[in-house]
C-alpha cells in the first residue's frame, strides 16, 4: 500500500534535503508538490488544504534547529501532521463486562464486511475471546452460506436462521451467545450498492434494538474518494465507533486512510491487507505515516536490530562496508541475523527510502535458504574472494548445496551487484548519515 505516494514523497524530500538552506520560496514549492502527491493519492481536497496550511504555519514559524537540516525539519513537520491527521486511532475494543460484547459491521456492498467478520473473529480468538459470528445479511441467501464457510474454515461458530427478520435474528443470536458463553458477538449485515433508506433503516433498527457496543463501518480503500463520501454519509446516519479500511493491499492509493478520520472524526480501528483470514492489522498512525514518507519504521527496526546485534558488531560491520571488504562470509552472517529478527520482507520495508524498492515475499524467503546452503558449501577463500570461483568450483558448490550452477551463478551475480551498490551508497555518504543509529544492523543487500 501507499507505494506511489511513498515514491513521490521520497523524491520531494530528497530535493528538499539536498538544499543546504530552505527559503520560504522552496518550502512553498516543496509543499506544492506534497499537495499534488496527496491529490494523486485520492486524499480529499479540504483535508489536503487544511494539512498544507498547518504544515506551512509550523514550518514558517519555526526556529532553525542547528543539529538537523531545514529539510529534515520539514520532513518531521509533515510526518507529525500526518500522524495528527489519522489520530487518535486506538485499536482497542472496549469489551462489555459480564455480558457478550456485540460488534456490528456496516458498509456498502462488497466492501469486505463478511470477510472482516471472520478476520476479526480470528483476531479476537487469538487474544483469548470466544467469538460468535451472526449471519444478519438475509438479503442474499448466498451471504449466509459465505459466512458459514468462513466459520467452518476458522472453526468459529456461526449463528444463522432461515427467517428474514434481522432484528429478531440478532436478538436471538445474543441470547444464544449468553446461554452458550460466547463473550463476543459479531454481526455481519447486508450491504447495498448505494446508501439507501431501507438499508439505513434496517441498520438503525438493529442498532436501537440490539444495542451493539461497537459499530464499525467497513470501507473499501480501493474506491478512494467514494469511500470517503460514503463514510461521511454513514457517519451521519449511524453512531459509528470506528472504521475498518479494507483492501489496503491492492493498488489502493491510500488516500482514504488519510481522509477518512478527518472527515468522520471516527478512528480507524483496523486495516484489511489481504483476502486471507489472517490479513487484518491494527492501525497505527505513526507507523503508517512513517511508511508513507519513506522514513521507514526506523524505531522498530533499530529496536529489533539491537536485540540481535551489539553496537560493537555494528561498528565492525560498518568499517568493513566502508573499506569495501564486505564478503560472502559477512553476507551469510547478516542473513542469519536477519532471519532471527523476522521476515526479511517486513524488515526491508522498514528501511528508510529503500524498502519500497525491494519486494520480498515467501518465494524470496525460500530463496534465502538456498543462498545459505550455497555459501555454506564454499571454502573460506571462496567466501572472501568470490572472484576465484571458476566453473569447476561452481559445480562442486552446487553439488554440495544440492542446488545448480545456475543458482550459484545467480548468487554471485547478486553479490557483485550488491558490492556495487554499497560502493554507490558509500559515495553518496549514506553510511555517514547512519552514524547516529548505533546498533543498526544492515540487512543483506545493503551490507
Ligand atoms: N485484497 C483484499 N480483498 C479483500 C479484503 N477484504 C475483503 N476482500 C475481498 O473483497 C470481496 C468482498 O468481500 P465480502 O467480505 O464478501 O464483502 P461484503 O461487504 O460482505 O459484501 P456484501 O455482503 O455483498 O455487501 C471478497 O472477494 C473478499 O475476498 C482485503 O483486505 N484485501
Ligand atoms: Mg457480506
Amino acid at each position: 500500500m501507499f507505494e506511489a505516494l511513498t515514491q513521490n514523497f521520497s523524491k520531494i524530500f530528497e530535493r528538499l534535503r539536498s538544499r543546504g538552506r530552505l527559503t520560504e520560496e522552496n518550502i512553498k514549492e516543496g509543499l506544492r508538490e506534497v499537495k499534488i502527491a496527496l491529490l494523486q493519492a485520492d486524499v480529499s481536497l479540504p483535508v489536503i488544504n487544511e494539512f498544507i496550511k498547518r504544515v506551512t504555519e509550523r514550518a514558517v514559524g519555526q526556529d532553525v534547529v542547528k543539529s538537523i537540516s531545514p529539510g529534515q525539519q520539514i520532513v518531521k513537520i509533515v510526518h507529525d501532521e500526518m500522524i495528527r491527521l489519522m489520530s487518535p486511532a486506538d485499536p482497542k475494543i472496549p469489551f462489555a463486562d459480564g455480558e457478550p460484547t456485540v460488534i456490528m459491521m456496516a458498509g456498502l456492498q462488497g466492501t469486505g464486511k463478511t470477510t472482516t467478520c471472520g478476520k476479526l473473529g480470528l483476531n479476537l480468538r487469538s487474544k483469548g475471546r470466544k467469538p460468535l459470528l451472526v449471519a444478519a445479511d438475509v438479503k442474499r441467501p448466498a451471504a449466509v452460506e459465505q459466512l458459514k464457510v468462513i466459520g467452518r474454515q476458522l472453526d468459529i461458530p456461526v449463528y444463522a436462521e432461515d427467517g428474514k427478520r434481522v432484528v429478531k435474528i440478532c436478538k436471538r443470536a445474543v441470547e444464544h451467545a449468553k446461554k452458550e458463553h460466547f463473550d463476543t458477538v459479531i454481526l455481519d449485515t447486508a450491504g447495498r450498492l448505494q446508501i439507501d433508506e431501507e438499508m439505513m433503516d434496517e441498520l438503525r433498527k438493529v442498532a436501537a434494538k440490539v444495542k451493539p457496543q461497537q459499530i464499525y463501518l467497513v470501507v473499501d480503500a480501493m474506491i478512494g474518494q467514494d469511500a470517503v463520501n460514503s463514510a461521511r454519509e454513514f457517519n451521519e446516519q449511524l453512531e459509528l465507533d470506528g472504521i475498518i479500511l479494507t483492501k489496503m493491499d491492492g493498488d489502493a492509493r491510500g488516500g482514504a486512510a488519510l481522509s477518512v478520520r478527518a472527515v468522520t472524526g471516527k478512528p480507524i480501528k483496523f486495516v484489511g491487507v489481504g483476502e486471507k483470514m489472517d490479513r487484518l492489522e491494527e492501525f497505527h498512525p505513526d507507523r503508517v505515516a512513517g511508511r508513507i514518507l519513506g522514513m521507514g519504521d526506523t524505531v522498530t527496526l533499530v529496536e529489533k536490530a539491537q536485540k540481535e546485534m551489539t553496537a560493537d558488531d555494528a561498528q565492525k560491520l560498518q568499517k568493513k562496508l566502508m573499506k569495501g571488504k564486505f564478503d560472502l562470509e559477512d553476507f551469510l552472517e547478516q542473513m542469519q541475523r536477519m532471519k532471527k529478527m523476522g521476515s526479511l520482507g517486513d524488515l526491508l520495508k522498514m528501511i528508510p527510502g529503500l524498502g519500497s524498492k525491494f519486494e520480498i515475499g515467501e518465494e524470496e524467503e525460500r530463496e534465502m535458504v538456498k543462498i545459505e546452503a550455497i555459501i555454506k558449501s564454499m571454502t573460506g577463500e571462496e567466501r572472501h574472494r568470490p572472484e576465484v570461483i571458476d566453473l569447476s568450483r561452481k559445480r562442486r558448490i552446487a553439488r554440495g548445496s544440492a542446488t545448480t550452477t545456475a543458482n550459484v551463478n545467480s548468487l554471485l551475480k547478486q553479490f557483485k551487484q550488491m558490492r556495487k551498490m554499497i560502493k554507490q551508497m558509500k559515495s553518496k555518504g549514506f553510511f555517514g548519515k547512519m552514524k547516529g543509529m548505533k546498533g543498526m544492523a544492515m540487512p543483506p543487500g545493503f551490507g
